[in-house]
């Protein structure tokens, strides 16, 4: 039985690693880089800059043992029909969805921002889901091309940690996926909110699922 040492217990990976995807979760230039959409809202985008080099890490190891790679960008159609007024008007920001950004329109799919950033562009073979939502099961097709590859268990990694990240694996454990969120490759411009959602995920034995560190889940799986 293969283990990752996690919080509340132990993580136990199936015997079929090929049943275990990694999830990576809005890795975009605009939340990430300076100069883009999420700096230009006074964040300190350094905090989800952090973890890279911990994602890259692990995407490393599930594309050497050749096991399933899942990407989410968060953005809309050009035409914005794919975003509800309510997501459409909230906030007193100056710049919008679908305003112009630094780094193009504001979460319109295809923009330069809402690329994902170089340092972890998919390649052949991976999925990339485009997701209007902040939950990645939400109007896309991830739950059916989960379901058609037989995954189970879900490595969850990405940002911010509190919004688009617990709101997928809520989504997830309620779809009865297995998931762990690992602890240094999930960030928020607020440590605090990150801190706190590690907290209730793993809280009540689990009741959302496991944490884990970058290094227990390498080293369960090498
Ligand atoms: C994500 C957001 N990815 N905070 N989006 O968390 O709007």
């Amino acid at each position: 039985m293969n283990l990752i040492p996690a919080q509340p217990y132990d993580y136990e990976l199936p015997s079929d690693l090929q049943k275990v995807a990694l999830l990576i979760i809005d890795m975009q230039r605009d939340f990430l880089e300076p100069g883009g959409f999420g700096e230009a809202l006074g964040n300190d985008v350094s905090y989800l800059s952090a973890i890279i080099p911990t994602t890259k890490r692990l995407l490393k190891i599930f594309r050497e043992l050749q096991l399933p790679i899942f990407y989410t960008i968060e953005g809309h159609q050009p035409n914005l029909s794919d975003c509800p007024p309510s997501k459409l008007h909230r906030g007193n920001s100056t710049l919008k969805i679908g305003d112009a950004g630094p780094m193009g329109r504001i979460l319109v799919l295809g923009e330069p921002g809402n690329a994902i950033i170089p340092e972890l562009q998919p390649i052949a073979n991976e999925t990339v889901i485009s997701k209007p939502g902040k939950g990645a099961f939400y109007q896309t097709q991830l739950e059916s091309h989960l379901n058609k590859q037989g995954i189970t268990h879900l490595i969850i990694t990405g940002v911010t940690t509190e919004v688009c990240v617990q709101t997928t694996m809520r989504e997830a454990n309620d779809r009865g996926f297995e998931c762990l969120l690992v602890e240094d490759a999930t960030a928020s411009y607020f440590p605090q909110f990150r801190q706190s959602t590690l907290e209730m995920i793993r809280a009540q034995g689990g009741i959302v699922g496991w944490t884990a560190t970058t290094a227990n889940v390498i080293q369960a799986l090498d």
